[in-house]
């Protein structure tokens, strides 16, 4: 049975494509769905949404047991939790970090992320395509067919 990839989303994450669309365009997060179904192919997706720190660390509590990957954009807790990088760094298998916007563009407020320390790769600016990239990537480092990624060495020690 292939074990499915989480893709994780933080708070406010739910008001996609009305949320300052300025920063965060008009896809909306049921078509980021798609389109990280789309990019899995026939990978199983586990896709999920909270504006709960503790769901959030649940999820990847439940990821450590039973996942081939995750995506997460933990949004504004990036820059605020401990208690999720913590639960993070107990995941062994691949974890891309996503931001919609290029974070390090923004305020000061949100150019430093806790989560990356755990992150075997960032991708930050790519706007919703991001999350294609970001599932294709674990497909690839999760042993899917990794034309690509194969030769890519994880820093993750
Ligand atoms: C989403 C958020 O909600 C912000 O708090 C982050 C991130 C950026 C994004 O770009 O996806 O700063």
């Amino acid at each position: 049975m292939t074990k499915p990839i989480y893709v994780l989303n933080g708070p406010n994450l739910n008001r996609l494509g009305t949320r300052e669309p300025e920063i965060y365009g008009r896809t909306t997060l049921v078509q980021v769905e798609a389109l990280c179904r789309q990019a899995a192919g026939e990978w199983p997706i586990e896709f999920r949404q909270s504006n709960s720190e503790a769901q959030l660390i649940d999820w990847i509590h439940e990821a450590v047991d039973r996942a081939a990957g995750i995506v997460i954009n933990p949004a504004a807790y990036s820059f605020t939790s401990i208690a999720i990088l913590d639960a993070l760094k107990m995941f062994a298998a691949p974890i891309i970090e996503i931001h919609i916007s290029n974070i390090h563009r923004r305020e000061e407020i949100y150019q430093r992320s806790l989560m990356s320390r755990a992150a075997t790769a960032v991708i930050a600016g790519l706007g919703a395509k991001g999350y294609a990239v970001a599932v294709r990537a674990v497909v690839e480092l999760a042993g899917g067919d990794g034309a690509v990624m194969s030769s890519v060495e994880t820093g993750r020690t």
